[in-house]
């Protein structure tokens, strides 16, 4: 099944210059990227990416991690695109603890547990296809994205916004 999904590497991969290894392993699963940018993650857009852990006790903490408070305020965003996609990646990726992860998965190798107890797991990739359209549509808009996944629709915008001067 032809399938797309969110892959962040968080700001801990971006600090450790792990980029490059990581769209290395991340090439071996032949999937195509689609969109990619990189993302001063505001509070909102965190808060909203991981509101199905916000009663969890680590939530703040998780929070200021994939904000960059500890590290480089700035994460990867990208969506893969191919053949079974999530799970391609999600293998790759390894479990969620990083000290649990298999030693060759990406988790496995670069992550670590904080001595606060914050999981610095590197990435994110979405687990199935409803996150990753929740995902994949909280994170891009769909003119960045190359190919049309979801349906749109025209508005007029009348919103102030930014444009070269
Ligand atoms: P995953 O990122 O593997 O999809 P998740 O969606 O359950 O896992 O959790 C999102 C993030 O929250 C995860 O990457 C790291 C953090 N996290 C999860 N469980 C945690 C725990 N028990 N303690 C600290 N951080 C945790
Ligand atoms: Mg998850």
């Amino acid at each position: 099944m032809i399938q797309q999904t969110l892959v962040l590497i968080k700001p801990d991969g971006l600090k450790k210059s792990l980029t490059g290894n990581i769209l290395t392993r991340l090439s071996e699963t032949k999937l195509d990227i689609i969109a990619a940018k990189i993302v001063k993650v505001s509070k909102e857009l965190a808060e909203e990416h991981y509101r199905q852990l916000k009663d969890k006790p680590f939530f703040n903490e998780l929070i200021k991690y994939i904000m960059g408070y500890y590290h480089k305020q700035k994460v990867m965003a990208m969506v893969y695109w191919g053949e079974d996609a999530i799970k391609k990646v999600r293998d790759l990726t390894g479990a969620t603890n990083p000290e649990e992860a298999d030693a060759v998965s990406i988790r496995g190798a670069y992550g670590r547990i904080t001595t606060k107890g914050v999981y610095e797991n590197v990435v994110h990739a979405s687990t199935n296809e409803a996150e990753a359209e929740r995902e994949i549509k909280l994170w891009f808009k769909p003119d960045e994205i190359i190919v049309g996944l979801y349906p749109v629709k025209i508005i007029k915008d009348t919103q102030e916004k930014r444009v070269w001067a």
